[in-house]
């Protein structure tokens, strides 16, 4: 039941998070510090201790809308394990710095991690993109700031075709791109100098969870020894999986792959829609982040000193 104490920022962000009208872990991450935010600031709520119960079941309702985009429950953590106060006012406050100084802190992470993976670019390279990562635009925008020319090979991503805003906003960057159909990897591997797919989640064991097909591309590339790199801004790691807790995989609505009357021709079948999958380790040649390049089965080592406190829940139950 929804609580009419939350407010219509809220559920416009919950609802759009849903949809995937917004998408891409980092976008949904600092919508829902502006949530939050809104909720802060927009509170009717009469003592500090209800302020707080507010924001716990505005991060409680966020968190619901899309189970494996892990950027979610990190800023609700760091948002809410830093709104404090003992009255409506001095909450309200500390909550609007949090969300503000997070999504600071987003930005700037993104730029910081863009120039590692440029780094790893060189000039007259092709890179091939799976979905669409903005931290993997990062990646590709500050190679060519650096000077360098690119080339990429990029697919569609079915069934929302994410590629496609891939191609738009590297055509915008000037890299020369070609779009091809998902099946097509494996056709031009030996074109490619490097997979450079974004992330969802990423596991203490290295595991990285992004979008359905990244693992078989990865499995290809490992075949023709093009390097799979991941770009992921630290707050994709997952704290729960440091405790053995698997990352959920959303499963989406089959009206994504058919449309009604497509699934009336059909007849009888079962239709499986997983919007991700999960990539070994070994498939993997490093993940970047704003805090530097990782091999991946040493990024537990960085979740520890992230996360030393624990991934503790302070939005509870209810
Ligand atoms: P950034 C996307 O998922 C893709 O899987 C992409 O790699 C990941 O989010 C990260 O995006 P979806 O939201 O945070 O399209 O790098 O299901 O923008």
């Amino acid at each position: 039941m929804e609580r009419e104490d939350l407010q219509p920022r809220v559920h416009d962000v919950a609802g759009a998070i849903e949809t995937m009208e917004t998408r891409g872990a980092a976008a949904i991450a600092s919508e829902v510090a502006d949530a939050l935010r809104a909720q802060a600031v927009e509170s009717e709520a009469e003592t500090a201790a209800q302020l707080q119960a507010e924001l716990r079941a505005v991060a409680r309702t966020l968190i619901e809308t899309r189970p494996t985009a892990v950027s979610l429950p990190n800023a609700c953590r760091y948002i809410l394990r830093r709104t404090v106060g003992d009255s409506v006012d001095t909450v309200r406050t500390s909550a609007v710095e949090s969300a503000e100084e997070f999504q600071t802190r987003l930005a700037t992470a993104q730029l910081d991690l863009g120039q590692v993976g440029a780094n790893r670019l060189r000039d007259g390279d092709t890179v091939m993109t799976h979905c669409h990562s903005t931290d993997v635009i990062a990646c590709v925008e500050a190679a060519v700031a650096d000077g360098k020319d690119l080339s990429a090979m990029v697919k569609e991503t079915r069934p929302r075709e994410q590629g496609h805003i891939t191609a738009r906003e590297l055509t915008e960057l000037d890299v020369d791109v070609t779009l091809v159909v998902d099946s097509a990897a494996r056709r031009y591997m030996n074109d490619i100098d490097h997979v450079l797919v974004g992330a969802d989640a990423i596991a203490a064991d290295g595991s990285v969870v992004n979008k359905i097909g990244t693992s078989g591309l990865a499995v290809v590339a490992l075949e023709r020894g093009a390097p799979v790199v991941v770009a992921a801004q630290t707050l994709k790691l997952d704290p729960a999986t440091m405790t053995g807790n698997a990352v959920e995989i959303e499963m989406r609505e089959e009206s994504e792959l058919l449309d009604a009357d497509e699934r009336d021709a059909i007849g009888e079948i079962t239709v499986e829609n997983p919007a991700f999958d999960v990539t070994p380790p070994r498939y993997v040649d490093a993940i970047v982040t704003e805090r530097g390049q990782f091999p991946p089965e040493s990024i537990v080592t960085l979740m520890r000193e992230l996360f030393g406190e624990g991934s503790t829940e302070p939005w509870g139950t209810e």
